[in-house]
C-alpha cells in the first residue's frame, strides 16, 4: 500500500496537464485501477486482516482523490496565471481620441431660421416628402396642364400598368405642408414649413434634392406691409445686421400679388456680403396667398387673407457662411463637414456668435 501511495502521489505531483491527471486517476482509482484490484484482494483475506486492510485501502483511495483534486486546481490556477500574464493590458492608458461629428450647415440654418420665426409667433409644420398631385399642384392653383408643372421638373412615382390614377410626386416645394396645416387647423394660422424638396435639375447651382423654408400667415387683416416687416425683421436677425430689401413684382400661381425679394449686398473682393454695398441679390419669393388656394384649403377667402413666402435654405446657408459650392453640401465629404459643420452645442445665433 505504501508503494501504491508513493507511486501515485509522485505521478500526480509530476503531471503536467489535465489529460495526464485523468490518465493517472483511471490507472489508480478508476473501476479497473490498482486500488480497485487491491480491494478485490480483500475477499481472500481473513476477517481480521480485512478489518485493518479495508479502512487503510479506503484511506489510500481518499488520499489519492484529494491529491488529484488539489493538483487539478493547481493546474487550473497556473493556466489562468499564464493567460493573465499573456493578455495583460494597461487600462490606465489614455484612449485614442475620437472625433465628434458636426452639425450640417443645412441643419444649423434650419434651426436658426426656425428660432427667428418662432420668436415672431410661427409654429413649425412638417408633412410627407411623397405627395399626391392634388396637395403639391392643384391645391396651389397649378391645374393639370399649367406650365408651372413642367417648370417644376417633377419626379413622378411609379404606378402599376393599368393604374390610371395620377402618380404621386416627390414634393417640388414645401407648400403642400401649409395646405395640410390649413386644412387641419383652419385660420388664423402662422406656420413655417422647412424641409427637403425635389426637382429633376442638376448643375452648378441646382441639386435634385434641396431644402426650402416657406412661411404662411393668415388672419383677418394681414397685408403686404406685414409681409415686408416680417421679412426685414428676419433678414436682420439672420444676417446679424440691418439689411435693406427690394420687392420686385413677380408672378406665382399661388400668390396674388406676388413679389420677388432681393437683399442689399456687395460683391467686392470676390465674396458676397449681405447687408452692405449697392448691389442686390434675389433670395426669396413671396406674395398674398391666392383666394383660390385659401378656398382649396378650406379657408373662406372672403373672411381671411394673408401672406406666404419661400426661400432656399441651402442658398441662404451659403450666403451667411461663405460656402462656395452647393453640390458639396450633399457629398458627405468628411473634410468638408468638419470645415463647414457646427459644434453640437452651438445654439442658433447670429453672425459672429457662431463658432465652427
Ligand atoms: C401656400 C400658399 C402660398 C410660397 C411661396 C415662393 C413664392 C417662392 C421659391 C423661392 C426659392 C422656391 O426655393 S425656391 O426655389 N419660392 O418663390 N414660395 S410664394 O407660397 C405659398 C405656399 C403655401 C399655401
Amino acid at each position: 500500500m505504501d508503494d501504491l501511495k508513493t507511486k501515485y502521489l509522485g505521478l500526480i505531483n509530476a503531471a503536467s496537464d489535465e489529460q495526464a491527471l485523468e490518465d493517472i486517476r483511471l490507472q489508480a482509482v478508476g473501476k479497473k485501477g490498482e486500488v480497485a484490484l487491491a480491494m478485490r484482494e480483500l475477499g481472500k483475506m481473513t476477517p481480521e486482516e480485512r478489518q485493518t486492510q479495508g479502512p487503510l485501502l479506503n484511506a489510500l483511495k481518499d488520499e489519492i482523490n484529494s491529491a488529484l483534486a488539489a493538483k487539478k486546481a493547481a493546474l487550473g490556477d497556473a493556466a489562468l496565471n499564464e493567460r493573465l500574464a499573456a493578455e495583460w493590458l494597461d487600462v490606465s492608458l489614455p484612449s485614442r481620441g475620437r472625433r465628434m461629428g458636426t452639425i450640417h450647415p443645412v441643419s444649423q440654418v434650419t434651426e436658426e431660421v426656425s428660432a427667428i420665426f418662432a420668436d415672431m409667433g410661427f409654429a413649425v409644420a412638417e408633412g410627407p416628402q411623397i405627395e399626391d398631385d392634388w396637395h403639391n399642384f392643384d391645391a396651389l392653383n397649378i391645374p393639370p396642364h399649367h406650365p408651372a408643372r413642367q417648370e417644376h421638373d417633377t419626379f413622378y412615382m411609379h404606378r402599376d400598368e393599368g393604374d390610371n390614377r395620377p402618380p404621386h410626386v416627390l414634393r417640388t416645394h414645401t407648400s403642400p405642408v401649409q395646405i395640410r396645416a390649413m386644412m387641419a387647423q383652419g385660420a388664423p394660422i402662422r406656420v413655417i414649413a422647412p424641409g427637403r424638396v425635389y426637382r429633376s435639375d442638376y448643375d452648378q447651382t441646382h441639386t435634385p434634392m434641396f431644402h426650402q423654408i416657406e412661411g404662411l400667415a393668415i388672419d383677418k387683416d394681414i397685408s403686404m406691409a406685414n409681409l415686408k416687416w416680417v421679412l426685414e425683421e428676419f433678414f436682420t436677425a439672420f444676417f446679424g445686421t440691418k439689411v435693406k430689401t427690394r420687392f420686385r413684382a413677380s408672378h406665382f400661381p399661388f400668390t396674388e400679388p406676388s413679389a420677388e425679394v432681393d437683399v442689399q449686398c456687395s460683391f467686392e473682393g470676390g465674396t458676397v456680403k449681405v447687408g452692405e454695398g449697392n448691389d442686390w441679390l434675389e433670395v426669396l419669393g413671396s406674395g398674398m396667398v391666392h383666394p383660390k388656394v385659401l378656398k382649396y384649403a378650406g379657408v373662406d377667402p372672403s373672411a381671411w387673407q394673408g401672406f406666404a413666402f419661400g426661400m432656399g435654405i441651402d442658398r441662404i446657408a451659403m450666403l451667411k457662411y461663405g460656402i462656395p459650392d452647393l453640390r458639396a453640401f450633399f457629398d458627405s465629404d468628411l473634410r468638408w463637414l468638419r470645415h463647414y459643420g457646427f459644434a453640437a452645442l452651438d445654439v442658433p445665433t447670429m453672425r459672429g456668435g457662431v463658432s465652427r
